[in-house]
């Protein structure tokens, strides 16, 4: 070794000072990377145009307490043509906008801003953007800061929400709403934009109502990484193909992924499940099932259609009918897993990759309707006492035992409690660790928190336990090469053809499977014994011994679980671009007076050129949906499509890519997130092939 280098010079060394600085090239590249502007955008004044031929039917509950904005019309955001200089003055005039973060971080959020804050400054340099802090719990405590140009340089393209931070504060009360509006107020906003997901659109419908008196406009923006704001109109018309941040997770998460194939490839011995989010849809799922072509990936929402085909077939023939054969169970989901890995392990293959939804717990029969029930509970117990059920009853223990007094009629003298008896044998049945996540506190929104529960692992263990029976019935084993097995026996001085029809079901194939009834060495031995190729006081060859062991499979697992890594991704070249542009419409919004419209991008699915800024009511898009145990005009969530192409085509594929053949697999490897170049990674594979339209028409 030689003399150690002094530390004070090594610090203060150029190499070492600039490989350690907080700012790297890429960042510095991201920051000063110039989002493409849609055209109307690069020219002077804009007009909002009504579009009435989008037609929405609307919610009687929505029509009733969202009057003044349940009329509202998609628009459109177009050139303006020759204007006035009043008019133009009008336009330019200086305005004060206040915007907020609401809910969980999405990739492109920071840019949303940028493209407001830009356009802002564009009409009128005077302007000012003020963005509420903490989310809307800045909105309701007056907390904000004034957005400058330092500000929006350092965040321009980068990930997450930590501009301006965010939180899932519902603003249900008209404390809350009066405290929103005199912090607009006291700032002299003309207008407020809400970057949010579903809940927090909801909650944007409700303050431009609320605000309406006081000219204060409000504008939503379709941020969410589960993908479930979607907007299609009655005719099927596609306004808003997918939510911002959407795209970024899905190749985040589709990069870890693909790394992970390259493991399973290598190293052939471990499944590796991986949860990925999605509160309640499956469309991140499904997108990472397009972008990686995992081994086998669930969809929640195709489950939910299950069939028992067995059971129905049985009660067919019993001439009577199962009610119990429709819908996925727990019981069910683990054996289709488990028929999946004994089908790749018979040609070798025992690993793979396992996609598994964060929300897929809501499509399975018996744990949605705990779920359900729990939520009421929960919710009631709030309603009635002063005290929090959480806080009441904080540990598992207690938890259990006021269910226990519910389902012993001690609590809800009704004939019909909410929680039986039958409710309570059953839930007691499953492991502790998942009974408490079941029972973890809702959000603020009422809404289960899917993310803390370890669903991978509940399925992973019940998927186990059945793969420890299929071994024992001999069912689940390691396919053997017929050509290995052949020179493994030459090698040794065997006669591959004197044993391989005793020892195997299937000599004449290329991957050979032990027999079912060989599941231990005294088996195979019975089995070479009444075979005549041994006697029975002698031991059974190594090398047999050998190939018998080798079919033995050793199941396991590494799980993972992709979602807060993936919401804080950088943005995607798309999701710059579009969130970008997004916030360039909110602002053309209040330009042209709209309040209650959610700032969209028609025709994302389409080249660039083709994008359309639009505004949607959001009045439009809410329905009664069952929240704390009562109903709530909320968004409707847009769930995985099951006649969509995205999921057709994955369906038609899914088989190849499970690769339970003698074939190599079929991995995809999509690469990192980036921000720049025009690939065929652009926009997510599922819109890409749900924009495809029939033959006959263009
Ligand atoms: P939003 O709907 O607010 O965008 O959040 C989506 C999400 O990332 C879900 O995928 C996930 O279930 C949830 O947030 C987790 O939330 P939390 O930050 O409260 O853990």
């Amino acid at each position: 070794m030689g003399s150690e280098i002094e530390l004070d010079y090594l610090l203060n060394h150029p190499i070492a000072n600039s490989v350690t600085a907080d700012l790297n090239s890429e960042t510095i590249a991201r920051r000063s990377f110039v989002p493409k502007k849609i055209q109307i955008f690069t020219q002077g004044y804009s007009l909002l145009k009504d579009q009435p031929q989008y037609r929405f039917s609307n919610d009687k509950e929505a029509q009733k307490v969202l009057p003044d904005i349940i009329n509202n019309k998609v628009q459109k955001v177009t050139p303006s043509g020759k204007l006035s200089e009043t008019q133009k003055q009008n336009f330019s005039k200086k305005r004060n906008t206040g915007v907020v973060f609401s809910g969980g971080p999405a990739p492109g959020g920071h840019n949303v801003i940028a493209g407001l804050f830009d356009e802002i400054k564009k009409y009128n340099p005077e302007s000012k953007l003020f963005g509420f802090l903490m989310g809307t719990d800045g909105l309701i405590e007056s907390q904000y800061i004034e957005i400058t140009k330092e500000i929006v340089d350092t965040h321009r393209n980068m990930g997450g929400f930590s501009m301006i931070k965010t939180g899932r504060t519902k603003i249900d009360s008209n404390k809350k709403m009066d405290s929103s509006l005199k912090t607009c107020m006291n700032l002299g906003l003309e207008a407020l934009v809400v970057i949010g997901g579903d809940d927090s659109n909801t909650n944007a419908a409700f303050l431009a109502q609320y605000f309406k008196k006081s000219g204060i406009k409000v504008i939503g923006v379709p941020k969410t990484i589960d993908g479930d704001i979607q907007v299609t109109t009655d005719d099927g018309d596609v306004l808003c193909a997918i939510s911002f941040g959407f795209h970024s997770a899905a190749r985040a998460f589709s990069q870890n992924i693909s790394n992970l194939s390259n493991d399973g490839q290598s190293t052939v011995k471990y499944w590796h499940v991986c949860k990925v989010m999605g509160r309640v849809a499956s469309h991140l799922t499904l997108e990472t099932a397009l972008q990686t072509h995992a081994t086998l990936s669930l969809i929640g929402e195709e489950l939910a259609d299950y069939v028992d085909q067995d059971r129905l077939g049985k009660a067919r023939e019993n001439k009577t009918i199962d009610y119990n054969a429709f819908g996925i169970t727990l019981r069910h989901l683990s054996r289709l897993i488990c028929d999946t890995i004994v089908k790749r392990a018979s040609f070798g293959k025992n690993y793979g990759i396992m996609i598994i939804p964060e929300g897929i717990l809501e499509f399975i029969n018996e744990i949605q309707v705990f779920i359900i029930k729990l939520n009421k509970i929960i919710a009631e117990y709030n309603t009635i006492h002063d005290q929090d059920f959480h806080r009441a009853f904080p540990g598992l223990n207690e938890k259990l035992d006021y269910l226990r007094w519910i389902s012993q009629g001690m609590i809800d003298k009704s004939a019909f409690p909410i929680w039986n008896l039958r409710d309570d044998e059953l839930f007691n049945q499953l492991p502790p660790f998942f009974r408490a996540g079941l029972l973890v506190e809702r959000d603020l929104h009422g809404n289960f928190q899917f993310s803390q529960v370890k669903t991978e692992k509940m399925i992973m263990d019940m998927v186990k336990e059945y793969l420890g029976v299929l071994k024992e019935q001999g069912v689940y084993k390691i396919g053997i090469k017929n050509s290995e097995y052949n020179s493994i026996m030459d090698s040794s001085h065997l006669n591959p053809d004197l044993y391989r029809s005793a020892i195997f079901r299937n000599p004449g194939d290329k991957y050979l499977l032990v027999k079912e009834t060989i599941i231990s060495q005294k088996t195979l031995k019975q089995t070479l014994v009444s075979n005549e190729l041994m006697d029975a006081e002698e031991n059974i060859p190594g090398t047999i011994v050998e190939i018998f062991k080798k079919s033995q499979p050793d199941f396991k697992t590494q799980t993972h679980f992709y979602g807060y890594d993936g919401r804080g991704s950088a943005p995607s070249h798309f999701d710059c671009n579009y969130t970008y542009n997004l916030g360039m419409t909110a602002f053309h919004l209040i330009a042209g007076n709209a309040t209650g419209q959610m700032a969209a991008i028609r025709n994302l699915e389409m080249e660039f050129e083709k994008w359309e800024p639009i505004g949607i009511p959001i009045a439009k898009l809410m329905h009664l949906e069952e929240r704390k145990g009562k109903l709530e005009l909320v968004i409707e969530k847009s769930l995985v499509d099951l006649n969509s192409n995205g999921f057709r085509v994955y369906k038609a594929l899914r088989e190849k890519w499970l690769a339970a053949d003698e074939g190599l697999d079929h991995y995809r490897q999509p690469g990192p997130v980036r921000f720049d170049g025009e690939t065929e990674e652009d926009r997510p594979i599922s819109l890409v092939l749900n924009s495809i339209s029939p033959k006959n028409k263009s």
